[in-house]
């Protein structure tokens, strides 16, 4: 008898297994997480597995060149900070030096302009005018620190950003509903399997360059129904294509069965986004006067889903 066709969940994992080098500290890293849930788990609070930022997927072995996914990390690092404020523990599973809670606040300045040495170099003074509300941002910043509320996990390539994912999930699993999964990282559905790979730098003397790549598994069917089948999840759809956006948010979720999907439009997603879930769709939108007095969207969308979180685990 011919053997039975494994599920897409088995099948991605089997391909996570072998195409998909295991990064070095992922032991560590799982045994890191699985302390912080359990800590944050015992003392009742809910945490929030974020992943942000863009994944990027290598060419070549020894890799000069490579394909990246658009994601400037703002919404992760953002949503980090209200799921904070909301009373959630926070692991930030972001893209290496994509932008992170707190100091996200400061990217766009160079710190060396807002400061000065005093005479003999003794101290350092600050311009509190050149870092707009430094002093209220560093208060709330240690009091998570000292309260060990987040914990940053870091990723660079597609292959790091799946294995960390599978040990965040198993991680989480020890917590039941109290985890809540936030996919907001721009994943590449496309790659190059190492068996595929050129060990070296592609040489453009040799013509015009023509890749293949496969369609990465989607990691989120082992997450929901094996990994992680009692969290609250909550998967991104970007499109650029207003007209197909809902469309395919539905498929999505009717494909996975997970608790939500948040679908933004690239141009205009700092102002709107719908939380669509199996029976309702939520609009969030930025007006004029929320624009003016610097209101962000990912306040609105935690708000939302940390209410249905707490709906979801009173189900559970
Ligand atoms: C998102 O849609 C995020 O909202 C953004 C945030 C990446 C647009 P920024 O980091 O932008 O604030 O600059 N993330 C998910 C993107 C994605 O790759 N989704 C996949 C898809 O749409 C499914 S997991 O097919």
């Amino acid at each position: 008898m011919a053997d039975a066709k494994p599920s897409a969940s088995g099948a991605a994992e089997g391909s996570l297994a072998e195409e998909f080098a295991v990064p070095s500290q992922v032991e560590e890293l799982r045994g890191r997480m699985a302390e912080f849930a359990e800590r944050h788990g015992v003392a009742g609070r809910r945490v929030v597995l974020i992943t942000s930022g863009g994944t990027k997927v290598p060419l070549e072995s020894r890799t000069v060149r490579f394909l990246d996914n658009f994601s400037s990390g703002r919404r992760g690092a953002s949503s980090a900070e209200y799921f904070l404020d909301a009373g959630y523990a926070v692991i930030f599973l972001h893209r290496h030096r994509s932008l992170y809670p707190y100091t996200r606040l400061y990217s766009g300045i160079n710190l060396l302009d807002a400061l000065t040495a005093e005479p003999e170099c003794a101290r350092v003074v600050v311009d509190q005018s050149a870092l707009p509300n430094i002093a209220a941002v560093l208060t709330r910043y240690q009091a998570v620190k000292a309260a060990g509320l987040l914990l940053p996990v870091e990723f660079s390539t597609l292959s790091d950003y799946l294995h960390l994912l599978k040990a965040a999930a198993q991680a989480l699993s020890g917590i039941g509903s109290k985890a809540m999964f936030y996919l907001a990282a721009a994943v590449s559905d496309f790659y190059i399997p190492a068996s595929e790979m050129p060990e070296h730098k592609i040489q453009s003397s040799n013509g015009p360059l023509q890749i293949s790549m496969k369609m990465v598994p989607k990691m989120l069917s082992p997450l929901v129904r094996d990994w992680a089948p009692q969290a609250f999840i909550i998967s991104f759809k970007l499109e650029t294509d207003c007209s197909i956006l809902l469309e395919r948010a539905r498929r999505a979720l009717a494909t996975y069965r997970h608790q939500a999907v948040v679908a933004n439009v690239l141009d205009t997603r700092r102002g709107y986004v719908v939380v669509v879930t199996r029976h309702e769709q939520h609009e969030l939108q930025l007006s004029d006067e929320d624009a003016r007095h610097n209101v962000e969207i990912e306040e609105r969308i935690v708000s939302n889903l940390a209410a249905a979180h707490h709906d979801f685990m009173l189900q559970g």
